[in-house]
């Protein structure tokens, strides 16, 4: 756990949060701030800053967050009409919480 870190403290319960999945290694919960009708967030429990802290023991660990992915996409019924995976890393990627997240985002209206 990180101190100062937003998502650790949701992780944590010190801030109250409506988790739509929880197992031993990760969190899921819908984004503040959408980008789509579904958006949610898949967050692993332990403190990672960004993809870029990953080290070579954390393989099952990402492959749990893509999987529990898989599986929030069918709950969410986004399963079948597509949706997108995405990480921002660091500021420049579009980073603003430093506690790695999957963004799972669907939902838009099928043409
Ligand atoms: P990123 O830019 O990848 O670091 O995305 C951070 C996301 O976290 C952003 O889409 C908004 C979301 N977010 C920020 N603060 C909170 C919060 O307190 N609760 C929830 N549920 N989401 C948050």
């Amino acid at each position: 756990m990180s101190e100062d870190c937003l998502f650790c403290k949701i992780v944590n319960r010190q801030i109250p949060s409506e988790f739509l999945y929880e197992d031993d290694d990760c969190v899921v919960f819908r984004d503040i701030n959408p980008h789509a009708p579904v958006h949610i967030l898949i967050v692993p429990k332990r403190h990672i800053r960004s993809i870029n802290d990953l080290q070579d023991g954390d393989t099952d660990l990402l492959g749990r967050l893509f999987l529990v992915a898989k599986q929030m996409a069918k709950s969410e019924g986004v399963n079948e009409s597509g949706y997108k995976l995405l990480f921002n890393v660091e500021k420049g990627g579009g980073q603003v919480i430093f506690h790695i997240h999957l963004h799972l985002i669907g939902g838009w209206e099928k043409k």
